[in-house]
């Protein structure tokens, strides 16, 4: 019987002891006390309009930047939880540039639009697209819109779903209708999917989608968030946002990744942008994942850009290119340049431009 007694106390004490460091190793991987240094680059203001998320922004060439607003994402907060999702348009020559929401044809469910990461496209003949990853009754879709830029709207044209296009988060295109498209969780179920998160399954993936072949590409991630190509489109960057890394991949012939390595932040990765004057990696961040997932008011979620030159080097060099404790900006997800000018979203907060 003391024997049993023994074992029993061995038991529960080992339990206890797993829990604790399972709690511990969670609170590091969330960074749970990082509390950010304020960094301003030049002269930064809040567009006007967006205030319900700007979770992903690409810019094209001609310096037209796309932004997908009104995410809602189990766990994340949402100022307005009831409103459709929006794709807004800025100008980024103008002189003081403003944000538009596009109108999007009719035959689209616009009532459930819940745009996350998005891609733009340029085709043969010039004609712009831009794909969306989209959560309809938190299912996940990629909606594929047609760019009118004269009548400043979308026209939808497609929906792509698929078995392997579960839990989407980000997608880059690098042909019509050929992507790479990231899975940040495994579970769909939301408990299930916290499990993961605790248990670190690293089981989620990066796949690749044409009409003819889909196929996972890479895995082994504890949740793959942001995706982009170099400018030379022979590179893919992949943001592991609770490993807090980049992974950077060579693509082959047969759109397969292999991965050259891995460039360690402490702070917690979202999506990945390349400036296109320079090639290198703009990463939008959480510094801080705790405050996101247990929201306060009163101690809002910072926000944290990183710029990361010669990214294939042996020594890519990380530096701060925009801080804030939550006071300015909470939640950043995302930084787009174009020229000297630089956007920054967020999951469900505004949008901050600067001036460099
Ligand atoms: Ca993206
Ligand atoms: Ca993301």
């Amino acid at each position: 019987m003391g024997k049993l007694v023994a074992l029993t106390l061995l038991g529960v004490g080992l339990a206890l002891i797993g829990e604790r460091l399972l709690a511990f190793s969670n609170r590091q991987r969330m960074n749970v006390s990082r509390e950010v240094e304020p960094v301003e680059p030049g002269n930064c203001h809040l567009i006007e309009g967006i205030e319900t998320g700007s979770e992903d922004i690409d810019i094209l060439p001609s310096g037209l930047a796309f932004i997908s607003s009104g995410l809602k994402y189990p766990g994340m907060p949402s100022f307005a939880p009831d409103k459709p999702g929006e794709i807004f348009l800025m100008d980024l020559n103008e002189q003081n540039p403003r944000a538009q929401a596009l109108k999007i044809t009719d035959g689209f469910d616009k009532a459930s639009f819940n745009p996350h990461g998005i891609s733009t496209f340029i085709n043969k003949d010039h004609s712009v697209y831009l794909y969306v990853v989209n959560h309809p009754h938190m299912k996940s879709t990629v909606e594929i819109f047609k760019f009118e830029e004269q009548q400043r709207s979308l026209v939808h044209l497609k929906t792509i779903k698929h078995e392997l296009l579960r839990n989407v988060n980000d997608i880059v295109v690098l042909g019509p209708e050929q992507f790479y498209a990231t899975r940040d969780h495994y579970f769909t179920n939301f408990f299930l999917s916290l499990l993961e998160m605790v248990l670190d399954l690293h089981w989620t993936y990066v796949l690749f989608y044409s009409p003819q072949e889909v196929k996972v590409v890479a895995q082994g991630f504890s949740s793959a968030n942001g995706i982009t190509v170099s400018l030379d489109n022979k590179y893919v960057y992949v943001a592991d946002v609770f490993a807090k890394n980049i992974h950077v991949m060579k693509r082959d012939d047969n759109w397969g990744l292999t991965q050259q390595k891995v460039i360690q932040l402490n702070t917690l990765v979202d999506n990945l942008t390349v400036d296109p004057a320079t090639g290198d990696v703009l990463a939008g961040c959480h510094p801080n994942a705790m405050k996101l997932l247990v929201y306060n008011p009163e101690d809002p979620p910072g926000s944290e850009v990183l710029r990361i030159q010669n990214v294939l080097s042996k020594k890519p060099r990380v530096s701060t290119v925009y801080a804030n404790n939550g006071s300015v900006l909470q939640g950043s997800t995302v930084a787009s340049m174009y020229h000297e000018k630089l956007l920054i979203g967020t999951i469900f907060h505004g949008v901050l431009y600067c001036e460099l």
